[in-house]
C-alpha cells in the first residue's frame, strides 16, 4: 500500500474531547478505493420536504453490522479488499479497532454535510472515529454546542489526511462540510467506526 512519510500530528481540539489532524497519512486515488463500491443516494426529509441526500454514501463492514442515522438504516456490505487493507493500517497505527466504515462521496462543491455530531447510541458513549479524505480539499467546520462565543474552527482537509475524533468530542462539538459554488473536483471521505 502506498504511504506518505509520517507527518506531524496536529492537535486541533484539546478540550471537551479531542480532535487531531495528520496530513499525508495515506496516498490513494479515489478510483482505486471506490472501484467496487455500490453507492446509495437516500432521501432525507428536512422541514417537511424530502430531498435526495446531497452526496453519495455507502456502508461497509463486518457481517451483520447495522447503522442508522437521520432515519436512514444501513446494513453493512462486506469489506472490499481495499477497504479492509485501509482499516488494518488505521487499526495498527492508531491502536483502535473498527468494524465498519461510512463512505461519503462529494461529487462537486454543492455536495455537503450539515452540522451534526456522531452521537448515535450504537457508537457507544465516547466513540473514536477515524476520518480519511481523498481528492479535493474541503473545509471541515467545527462548532462548540454550548460555548457559543467560541469561534468556529475551519480546518482544510487535504488529500491523504487523517482526522481522529475521540473522548467526549461528540457530546460537545458538531461538525460539517459546507457547500461551495467554486468549481471543484470530487472528494471521498471514509469514516471508520465501531458499532456496538
Ligand atoms: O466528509 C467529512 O469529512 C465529514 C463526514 C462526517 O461528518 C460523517 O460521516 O459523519
Amino acid at each position: 500500500m502506498k504511504s506518505f512519510l509520517p507527518a506531524e500530528i496536529r492537535e486541533i481540539i484539546d478540550f471537551d474531547g479531542s480532535l487531531t489532524y495528520q496530513s499525508q497519512f495515506l496516498d490513494k486515488s479515489i478510483e482505486s478505493i471506490t472501484e467496487h463500491i455500490i453507492w446509495r443516494n437516500d432521501p432525507i426529509t428536512m422541514f417537511g420536504k424530502t430531498y435526495p441526500q446531497p452526496r453519495l454514501t455507502a456502508w461497509y463492514g463486518d457481517e451483520g453490522v447495522e447503522y442508522s442515522y437521520s432515519k436512514i438504516k444501513m446494513k453493512a456490505s462486506q469489506w472490499t479488499p481495499e477497504l479492509y487493507l485501509i482499516k488494518s493500517k488505521l487499526e495498527s497505527e492508531i491502536n483502535t479497532t473498527f468494524n465498519s466504515v461510512l463512505i461519503n462521496f462529494y461529487r462537486d462543491g454543492l455536495d455537503h454535510m450539515s452540522y451534526h455530531s456522531d452521537d448515535e447510541l450504537e457508537l457507544g458513549i465516547n466513540p473514536t472515529i477515524a476520518s480519511l479524505s481523498f481528492g479535493e480539499t474541503r473545509i471541515f467546520h467545527l462548532k462548540h454546542k454550548f460555548k457559543l462565543d467560541l469561534e468556529v474552527i475551519k480546518l482544510p482537509v487535504e488529500h491523504g489526511s487523517l482526522i481522529v475524533m475521540k473522548d467526549e468530542l461528540q457530546h460537545f462539538w458538531q461538525h460539517k462540510i459546507s457547500k461551495t459554488t467554486k468549481k471543484i473536483g470530487p472528494r471521498l471521505n471514509l469514516t471508520f467506526r465501531k458499532i456496538y
